[in-house]
């Protein structure tokens, strides 16, 4: 019987292994059901260590035999692992398992998908390939040889033999098993060379199934730019002989960073202009860059235990962001990652699934792959750049990869790199890894005789997770503006440390306005009692493009409050203010489209939830219809000139200038379909030539409650095309009426289409439905049934799946006690499901655990 009780692991409780592993040599001869792993280990007992149990982790494996240093041994074995009596001195281990790739649902550790052999490691599905030290701290030197029948045969580091059936890879790089990847499978190839900055030529390989070699360019074109990029911003070179790159479609996660072969979901790195929109490009290239950024940030460095994730996420995240901002507008990525910010982690920090950026405990790792580990880790580092200036970041980041290349390391030693560059004392900014929350930012001001005086108060609500919150270092980016729009006061980053603050700002003639939290300067609720005409003034003035738009979503935000609260009319400040953006040519296109996008209504839930009211989903979604409704009205005039105005002409490229167009015509198309039913946008479905137009325009007719005949007419012309038949999925949920979204959810699952097994299919619809704010809120309680009869059915499938789309229910704290007793219900099915995974059972514990 297999022992699924939770065991709570604590980071105070971290202790190195008690060996050191020399090298390692794997052979796997590759059979569906029965695939044999060969280990030979070579240990030593490791001199930092005081512990010499020799344990070894192991799921899900068939031991065959044992032996060391020749010597057949019987290990004591449970379903954790093994334990053996081992020599005092070095020895060798060899071992052989069989495991069952085929038979592995979960898809992590060796798996099958579509035929093709592949692995997901991180982080602990090593040990379901074989017995082994499954703990990042552990580094070393792998050697691997394949033997079947496929004839791509891949592994991490540089080929070494490559025969019929056969093949020898070596890693000359140290490294976590986490970080090991073998893929197997009748493959094609797209190749391409590097040259890098010292003049070494990497062999880049992009690995695709048959059909799909259409789908790479794209991603073989990020690949070389991060890695000049890499060279150029961070003084990073490749260190093989080949770069490979592995799509496959069935995949948990985005992709992964295993050295030398990264392992991508075929969403995640296969587009064509036909078939994947603008966003599907502008995110292939982000996570292209993000996994190869890993090689150093993660790999080359690596973490000493798991609770010190965000070491390598936060900061690869944020490299990724800079990224980005380089090749394309700053600005748009800076509003649209704090848009996915404040979706994604503001609830989970400020509900049951809070915890700290470095967790100190957890029961299954998987998940706390978090947007607070990786997006709050991210901002962590950019206030660690705003606190200690650029030149000093980039003296502490070649300080770092200096002092700990090929080492596993702690935030400790990222945050002393900090210290030994600047003299600074970080103790206090640690708090920013160790307590859970978003602080919220109370300000005030006065103003006499010339001097402007900014008062802000910090307060941080403790939690489970963190009982006595402690006032943490806050970088404010501040400007002020004079009453006539011009900035009195260029940006200047404050630094407060202390629960209350005040800074004042002399010698100016007039009144200023504030521009408080410049580019969101660190991630917190700012809490500012404006006024409209404050609001309005900063949305036509502001000098920072993120302060611009933050006041027009606040106009956005406090008129939609009203809205659902109290009926009222759609705010003329927020109308009037949105034309004038239309207007303003001068606006970069992708810039004007995000603000014209409403708050999501989710936002607008934990905006209602933060003033003390009970969201209504169903008010909210007719906040929104009303307002739509309304700025199409007011903006009708100029509608026609932009539509016209954001027609691409000549052939499809996803750069920056043709998607920025895309952008607002979207929207633009989105409000004219408020006035003309649908008509503008049937014949832009008709005349699209890529997905970006045809997803856009069909969006729209759905939300017209149109477009039966083109959702058919979209399944026909794609079902070969498993990406794009994704999106049909979720399109129907997302554009449905709340009313309709969960039934409409329910009979897709019964569609013939819908592979549930699949990870991507499986979100495309019920992720869908999650993101539905008012149909999966429906007042009958049908979009929480749906959900919960599929994360049952899923759990014992793949659990890893399932725990994370559990966290849909995070905030059902907020809501009326009708819906509250409604998912509290379908919780407490969830929970008592015999058999539950260990990942789903902390996930229940924790969501239902809140008071
Ligand atoms: N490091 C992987 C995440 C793996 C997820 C494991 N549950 C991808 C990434 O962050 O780049
Ligand atoms: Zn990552």
């Amino acid at each position: 019987m297999k022992d699924t009780a939770p065991q709570t692991i604590y980071l105070k409780d971290y202790t190195p292994f008690g060996f050191v592993v020399e090298s390692v040599h794997l052979t796997f001869d590759l059979a569906p059901n029965a695939t044999r792993v060969h280990s030979r280990i070579a240990f030593a007992p490791n001199p930092e260590a005081s512990d010499r149990r020799f344990f070894l982790h192991g799921e899900d494996l068939k031991l065959i035999g044992a032996s060391i240093d020749g010597t057949p041994v019987t290990p004591d074995v449970t379903d954790k692992g093994l334990t053996c009596t081992v020599p005092d001195g070095p020895f060798l281990w060899e071992c052989e398992v069989e495991i069952d790739p085929q038979g592995n649902t979960a898809l992590e550790g060796l798996y099958m998908s579509n035929g093709m052999y592949c692995t997901q490691c991180e982080a602990e599905g090593f040990r379901k390939i074989t017995y082994y030290p499954d703990r990042p701290d552990v580094m070393s030197v792998f050697t691997v040889e394949i033997r079947g029948p496929q004839p791509v045969l891949l592994s991490n580091g540089n080929p070494r033999e490559l025969g019929d059936g056969h093949a020898v890879w070596h890693d000359p790089w140290p490294k976590p098993a986490y970080l090991f990847a073998l893929v197997a499978g009748e493959l094609l190839v797209q190749s391409d060379r590097f040259t890098t900055c010292s003049g070494k030529e990497v062999e880049l390989n992009l690995y695709v199934r048959p059909g799909d070699e259409g789908k790479c360019d794209f991603g073989m074109e990020a690949l070389k730019k991060s890695m000049k990029w890499d060279e150029e911003v961070y003084g990073r070179e490749y260190d093989l002989d080949v770069f490979n790159i592995v799509a496959v479609d069935d995949f948990n996660a985005g992709a992964m960073e295993n050295k030398g072969l990264n392992i991508f979901n075929s969403a995640a790195v296969l587009a064509s202009p036909e078939t994947a929109t603008d966003a599907n490009f502008e995110r292939i290239e982000a996570i292209i860059a993000h996994e190869y950024f890993h090689n150093w940030t993660g790999n080359r460095i690596t973490c000493r235990d798991w609770f010190q994730l965000c070491l390598k996420e936060g900061l690869t995240v944020y490299r990724d962001s800079q990224f980005t901002s380089d090749l394309r507008s700053a600005p748009v990525k800076r509003i649209s990652d704090v848009i996915d910010f404040r979706a994604r982690q503001f609830p989970e920090d400020q509900g049951p699934l809070a915890h700290p950026v470095r967790p100190e405990s957890f029961q299954e790792i998987n998940n706390f792959y978090t947007a607070t580990v990786y997006e709050k880790g991210a901002e962590v580092i950019g206030m660690l750049k705003r606190l200690v200036g650029d030149r000093a970041y980039a003296e502490a980041l070649d300080l770092y990869f200096a002092r700990h290349d090929g080492q596993a390391c702690t935030i400790e030693d990222w945050l002393r790199v900090f210290e030994d560059v600047t003299g600074r004392d970080l103790a206090q900014f640690k708090r920013w890894y160790s307590q859970a929350g978003t602080p919220r930012l109370a300000v005030r001001d006065d103003w006499n005789d010339g001097t402007y005086t900014l008062h802000f108060t910090q307060t941080l609500a403790p939690s489970a997770a963190t009982a006595d919150p402690q006032p943490q270092v806050i970088p404010i980016s501040v400007g002020l503006l004079g009453p006539d729009g011009d900035e009195v006061l260029a940006t200047r980053t404050l630094e407060m440390t202390e629960a209350t603050q005040s800074f004042a700002f002399e010698g100016l003639d007039a009144r200023p306005t504030p521009s408080i939290l410049r580019a969101f300067s660190a991630p917190v609720v700012l809490e500012r009692d404006s006024d409209t005409a404050e609001r309005a003034f900063l949305l036509a003035h502001d000098t920072d493009p993120f302060n611009r738009w933050e006041a027009g979503r606040a106009l956005a935000r406090d008129t939609m409050m009203s809205m659902a609260t109290t009926g009222a009319p759609a705010g003329s400040a927020y109308l009037d203010g949105m034309l004038a953006v239309l207007r303003d040519d001068d606006l970069d296109p992708a810039y004007r489209a995000l603000m014209l996008a409403q708050p999501s209504q989710s936002e607008l839930a934990t905006a209602l939830a933060e003033a003390g009211s009970t969201p209504d989903p169903d008010a909210i979604w007719q906040a929104g219809e009303t307002l739509a409704l309304a700025l199409a009205q007011h903006a009708q005039d100029v509608l026609p000139r932009i539509l016209a105005e954001c027609r691409v002409d000549g052939p499809y490229r996803p750069d920056p200038d043709q998607t920025s167009k895309r952008a607002l015509g979207a929207r633009a198309l989105a409000l004219v379909t408020r006035l003309d039913g649908g008509a503008q946008a049937a014949a832009q479905y008709a005349a699209a030539d890529n997905m970006t137009l045809q997803l856009s325009s069909l969006g729209c007719l759905l939300t017209a409650g149109k477009g039966d005949e083109q959702v058919a007419a979209f399944y026909e012309q794609w079902q070969d095309d498993r990406l794009v038949i994704d999106k049909w999925f979720g399109m129907q949920i997302a554009g449905a009426a709340p009313a309709r979204a969960a039934a409409i959810a329910a009979d897709l699952t019964g569609h013939p289409d819908f592979n549930w097994k699949n990870p991507n299919r499986f979100r495309a619809t019920l992720g869908a439905l999650a993101m539905n704010h008012a149909g999966f809120h429906a007042a009958d309680g049908s979009g929480y049934r749906l959900l919960a009869d599929w994360l049952i059915r899923l759990d014992p499938v793949n659990p890893m799946t399932t725990a994370r789309m559990c966290s849909a229910f995070q905030t059902w704290r907020r809501y009326d006690s009708a819906r509250q007793s409604l998912i509290g219900a379908e919780l407490d099915r969830i929970a008592a499901t015999p058999g539950l995974s260990p990942d789903t059972t902390e996930m229940m514990s924790r969501i239902r655990g809140a008071k």
